[in-house]
């Protein structure tokens, strides 16, 4: 009874590896073509070198083939390896998402990006990626998006189950990417917020740009990981060298792979079988098990048995995969080779380096592609094209469609609440505002997420916060509160709470707007971040905004105080060309209102732009400078010309031809106000 139960899921398994193998052939090939059709059969019209990564693409082909058609779910999201875009596009090519017409102008205008583009791919991708290390910490903060608004029960409702279904955040990433501080400030946030359902797959391919990567770093990486308590697999060797690692003498082959340093195991790939041969027999001729393995190998045997590394053996990643089956985030330290398949397989120049005419010529020929075949979705593999197209058509990941969610605008009143204090600053008038929406019961109060560097309180977010709470997974009282401590800040954490404190990064605040900037899009929530940290700061984290507003993150920042409002503290902290960011930043707009009416017309403005089809994120620059403020109700118009950029403080009589500052005696009273007052807080 047993053998017939259990004999039809063996079988199912080894056709699904079967095909998973052809699959993954098709994946690298398509890959490599594409970057070698771009560089040397597309015609190129200015001499601008084109340019592409065919090492970089074959090390993940074997993990993202196991991925996309076999392991991840319609909830799971991903952000690939920049360098492994021509990869990604062959897969989405595969399951009918992507034309040949974009992949034949891929690196030009219309066509696949050499980067995967959220705003620019047409392709379903998750994240984009690019400037190394941010899409891989964007994974993290997604999956606390998504825990964010998975507690709240703010998604719709209306949405077919398998997109409400929890995700893994899934980020395969460089080797090298991992020198990136960015990656480790993350997973700090990630340790202190519970982070869950993550995955990081390490490409462990051995080299960079420049070269072969540091030893010592990977003797690290996986206790650096556990440390912050996640789990970590390692895929270390594929089942042909396990097999040979259980023949008599095969631990002397195990312990010499261990111990070859990256540079000489990359350069023995580039070598191939004659190599391995001289480097073995030198090192381990003594003994007999050894002997007998080059013996029973000749060099093309030899060479597939030393370079059978888990990350490019199916069979060794689909079992990893598929062993993970909790929320704990998982790093696979996946062990591979770069360019793999390649005939610059191992060499350390290999990053940017394309095969010439022969080089293709002859990869064509050993994938059996005939001439005018190249682009044929199954041609040269043994597996039939109808078995191969239902297999595609099967896979999970795929079966819904596109993955890419929506979510209603939620309304904005028509004003927001108006501080009518005679004398204030913009960073007051700011709490204020905040703290007034808070107190309501409405969908914008709920809909409002927080978040900042260790500057909550500093730059007025305490009383929003007091009201509305910290976010955590789990319940956690205020301790001062509870011990009876006067404090005017209370800091009680709840899944309800809606501010999302951050340690002083602001990279990682800004990875984390761009998250909850997507969730829209990404678990079909909608949000309304806004972030606070000091304006000079902003520089610190200018990359990861640069990659917010790329992908079209929809945010608030709130950056304050501004200018010179934080003198006192010298020059360091002085803010003086953030204008030029706003103003240079693609897809942010950038206001630095005077008066606390504007900054109510221009937070109900961005809170609105935030949302519409072709809005952005908003920039305000705020001041700690308290100034009287004009006892007016704005009329229509200048509430328009405010969110224009300008307005006429007193309308020029008809015909007056200089415009005159009556206001001068009065600010002149202002600056002798003590500066003491409104110092900000530190
Ligand atoms: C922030 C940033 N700095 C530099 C680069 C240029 N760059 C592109 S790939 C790369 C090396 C990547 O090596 P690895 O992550 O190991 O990827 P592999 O190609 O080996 O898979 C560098 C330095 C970049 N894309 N982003
Ligand atoms: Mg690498």
């Amino acid at each position: 009874m047993a053998m017939t139960t259990i004999a039809p899921v063996r079988e199912l398994k080894g056709h699904r590896l079967r095909l998973l193998r052809e699959l993954e052939r098709k994946v690298l090939w398509l890959s490599a073509w594409t970057v070698h059709h771009a560089n040397h059969i597309r015609p190129n019209r200015d001499g601008i070198k084109v340019g592409g990564h065919q090492a970089s693409c074959a090390s993940l082909a074997t993990v993202m083939t196991a991925l996309y058609f076999s392991v991840l779910r319609p909830e799971d999201r991903v952000a690939v390896k920049p360098h492994a875009s021509p990869v990604f596009h062959a897969i989405q090519y595969l399951f009918g998402n992507q034309t040949r017409d974009k992949l034949e102008r891929f690196r030009a205008l219309g066509g696949a990006q050499s980067y995967p583009s959220r705003t620019k791919d047409v392709d379903d991708v998750d994240f984009s990626t690019g400037s190394v290390g941010l899409g891989v910490a964007m994974t993290l903060f997604a999956s606390l998006v998504q825990d964010y608004v998975r507690l709240k029960n703010l998604g719709d409702a209306e949405r077919p189950a398998s997109q409400q279904k929890t995700g893994r955040m899934v980020a395969l990433v460089g080797d090298a990417e991992l020198d990136e501080g960015n990656i480790f400030e993350a997973l700090l946030e990630g340790w202190k917020h519970d982070v869950r359902n993550l995955w990081w797959v390490i490409d462990y391919n051995r080299q960079s740009l420049d070269g072969v990567v540091n030893d010592r770093l990977f003797g690290r990486i996986g206790e650096m990981f556990e440390l912050v308590g996640w789990r970590v697999v390692t895929l270390k060797y594929g089942k042909l060298l396990e097999m040979a690692f259980a023949q008599p003498d095969g631990d002397h082959l195990r312990q010499w792979i261990d111990d070859c340093p990256n540079s000489l195991y990359s350069a023995l790939v580039f070598k191939g079988g004659a190599g391995w041969r001289e480097a073995l027999t030198r090192d381990l001729n003594q003994y007999p098990g050894i002997r007998r393995i080059l013996e029973q190998h000749d060099d093309a045997a030899l060479h597939r048995l030393m370079t059978n590394l888990a990350g490019n053996d199916m069979q060794a990643v689909l079992d990893a995969f598929e062993g993970v089956l909790d929320d704990q985030p998982t790093c696979f330290i996946a062990y591979t080779i770069k360019g793999q398949g390649l005939p610059f397989a191992g060499h350390k120049d290999n990053h940017s380096g394309l095969m010439t005419l022969d080089q293709m010529a002859s990869f064509k020929k050993g994938m059996t592609i005939e001439d005018g075949q190249e682009w044929d979705k199954f041609a040269g593999l043994s597996a039939k094209p109808d078995e191969l197209q239902a297999f595609i058509a099967g896979a999970p990941f795929n079966t819904a469609g596109r993955r890419r969610t929506e979510a209603p605008v939620v309304a904005i009143p028509a004003a927001l609440p108006r501080p009518t204090d005679k004398k204030s600053s913009t960073q007051e008038g700011f709490g204020k505002i905040l703290n007034a929406i808070a107190a309501e019961d409405s969908e914008l109060a709920r809909r409002i997420v927080t978040t900042s560097p260790d500057v909550t309180v500093s730059t007025n977010l305490g009383p929003w916060v007091n009201r509305r709470g910290l976010w955590a997974h789990t319940e956690a009282e205020d301790v001062f509160r509870e011990l009876k401590v006067v404090s005017a800040q209370l800091w009680r954490k709840t899944p309800r709470g809606q501010h999302l404190e951050l340690g002083i990064a602001e990279n990682n605040l800004f990875i984390q707007l761009a998250a909850m900037g997507l969730s829209h899009q990404l678990f079909g929530a909608r949000l309304l971040p806004i972030g606070t940290l000091y304006d000079p700061f902003i520089n610190r984290g200018l990359d990861a905004l640069n990659y917010a507003c790329y992908q079209d993150a929809r945010f608030m920042i709130v950056a304050t105080p501004s200018g010179v409002t934080l003198s006192p503290e010298g020059g360091a902290h002085q803010s003086i060309h953030t204008p030029l960011i706003g103003i240079g930043q693609p897809g942010l707009l950038s206001y630095e209102p005077a008066y606390v009416d504007e900054l109510a017309v221009l937070m109900r403005h961005g809170l609105d732009y935030m949302q519409q089809d072709k809005g952005g994120s908003v920039y305000l620059r705020l001041s700690t400078r308290s100034l009287p403020q004009p006892q007016r109700a704005l009329s229509p118009e200048q509430e328009a010309d405010i969110v224009s950029g300008g307005y006429w403080y007193a309308a020029p009589e008809a015909g007056a031809e200089i415009a005159q500052d009556d206001h001068r005696r009065e600010r002149e009273e202002e600056e002798r106000v003590p500066q003491m007052r409104n110092a900000p807080r530190v």
